[in-house]
């Protein structure tokens, strides 16, 4: 006996879209969740959408002989920028598996190392800028965590300085990405002829569009006319990479577009997780404390932390976990069936069938966390072995999952050791979480002042340890 999935009542022509705030799609997701159960279809005016967000649905939908990654109508509007880009290609394009086996290497745990002492030269501009502050001035905590995650992600990936910590205004290609974002997901809610409608809008994507495609462009062009100086980042990679499989290296309209999904993917998603860490981080003070003391013990005032070290602050990256649990930056992901199938025992789902899985209510699930669930313990991830499987995917499923997943942690274990090491947080005005979303989630309206914990600051001791380490070993 098939059971009928459960749905939140219509309004004509607008579907549902009447029972949800538009600024807070997951987050009205997630109520919904509440009321209707883990599994529920929410009628758009011109789709239905199915969204699962217990440990038990995910586990099955998780299953990749059954299910496959979808690109869904969001990744669908960024596609105009993203093209066939790792992020927005359908795992059956092929350039999708071709890119993904010529890029796994340079996102592996031993590529870490060689990004480690450029992750450290951006965060210790920021170090720098918090550090020069006066007491009065607070700072905009998801600004300052964007200028740093772009700038690492371009200096990383490739040897490009955004230098956004010496400019006010966003750099011209993140207002464009940004814009270009927040277009593809307004395009979401408007109604057909609504948006056939907005020309200006449809101009300026265009003009962003394009403004992207420029820089990036110019940053191939230029690296190809200066030559192989021994660059070992993801360009470099990208130009010179052949697929083990099939011999083939990818063409430069695909890397265009994997540098600007890089662009995309490696910075939002980890500056939100770094902003809402602090604000957790505020708000717990016994969790504060016990950060502390794990970064005195492992860094003390030996300068800006080495690779090892980073590696060592186990407590920092469970702070980080607890953070990617409770608002998991990048909150959703699609999926649809490879043939008809049945998930619950009961529920059938048919070949070509998209499911969303909502991230913040799976890591809400009480069967796995316990009734506390609100609650920021980063103790939870003491021991990662002992989280269920499929409990909790802030970096999504299988092989369609985050290849910036160690980038991203060991990035923003880096810098929050840094901070940590260096400020004491004040929560000066008790800011009250509010989540904005984008096609990412972050504390909007976040702010904070800092205080220097220590006299010296520890990045004045010059470079990174990186070359002690090694004598050692
Ligand atoms: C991916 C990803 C995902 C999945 C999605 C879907 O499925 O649709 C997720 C969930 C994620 N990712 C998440 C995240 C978070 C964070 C923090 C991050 N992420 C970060 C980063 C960095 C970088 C560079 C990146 N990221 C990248 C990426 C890519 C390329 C992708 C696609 C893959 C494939 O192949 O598909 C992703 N990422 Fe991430």
């Amino acid at each position: 006996n098939a059971r009928q999935i459960p749905s939140p009542k219509t309004y004509g022509p607008l579907g549902s879209l009447p029972l949800i705030d538009k600024e807070k799609m997951m987050q009205s997701f997630m109520k919904l969740a509440d009321e209707y159960g883990p599994i529920f279809q929410f009628q758009f005016p011109s789709r239905v959408s199915t969204i699962v967000s217990n440990h038990a649905l995910v586990s099955e939908v998780s299953d990749e002989s059954r299910f496959d990654k979808t690109v869904g109508p969001a990744l669908q509007n960024v596609k105009a920028f993203g093209g066939d880009g790792l992020f927005t290609s359908e795992t059956s394009e092929p350039n999708w598996k071709k890119a993904h086996n010529i890029l796994l290497p340079s996102f592996s745990q031993q590529a870490m190392k060689g990004y480690h002492d450029k992750m450290a030269d951006i965060a210790v501009q920021l170090v720098q800028k918090w550090s020069r502050l006066n007491d009065y001035e607070s700072i905009q905590v998801t600004d300052d965590m964007t200028r740093l995650t772009l700038d690492t992600i371009g200096l990383c990936g490739f040897n490009y300085r955004f230098n956004s910590f010496y400019r006010e205004e966003l750099h011209p290609f993140v207002q464009n990405m940004v814009r270009g974002l927040d277009e593809a997901m307004n395009q979401l809610q408007r109604v057909g002829l609504q948006d056939k409608l907005m020309l200006r809008k449809k101009r300026q994507f265009q003009q962003d569009i394009q403004g992207m495609f420029t820089l990036v462009d110019q940053l191939i062009q230029d690296r190809k006319e200066q030559g192989d100086q021994g660059e070992d980042d993801l360009l470099s990679h990208m130009l010179k990479g052949r697929d083990p499989e099939t011999g083939e290296k990818l063409s430069d309209e695909n890397i265009r577009f994997q540098i600007i999904t890089f662009l995309i993917a490696g910075h939002e998603t980890t500056s939100g997780l770094l902003s809402f860490a602090l604000h957790y981080l505020m708000k717990n003070p016994d969790v504060l404390e016990k950060a502390y003391a794990e970064v005195d013990e492992v860094l003390g005032d030996s300068g800006v932390p080495s690779y090892k070290q980073t590696k060592q602050l186990k407590y920092v990256r469970m702070i980080l976990n607890e953070a990617l649990r409770l608002w998991p930056t990048a909150p959703a992901f699609g999926l649809h069936a490879k043939e008809d199938t049945v998930i619950g025992g009961d529920i059938p789902i048919e070949k070509g069938q998209t499911v969303m899985v909502l991230l913040p209510q799976l890591h809400r699930d009480p069967t796995v966390w316990g009734e506390d669930v609100e609650a920021f313990k980063p103790e939870r991830f003491e021991d990662m072995k002992s989280i269920p499987q499929h409990a909790f995917k802030p970096f999504g499923n299988g092989q369609r999952a985050c290849i910036g997943q160690q980038f991203a942690m060991h990035e923003a274990t880096l810098v929050l050791g840094m901070l940590l090491q260096n400020f004491k947080f004040i929560d000066h005005d008790n800011y009250q979480l509010d989540v904005k979303e984008t096609l990412t989630l972050k504390p909007e309206g976040l702010t904070m002042r800092v205080q220097p914990r220590r006299s010296q600051m520890a990045f004045q001791m010059t470079a990174p340890k990186q070359e002690s380490d090694q004598k050692e070993s």
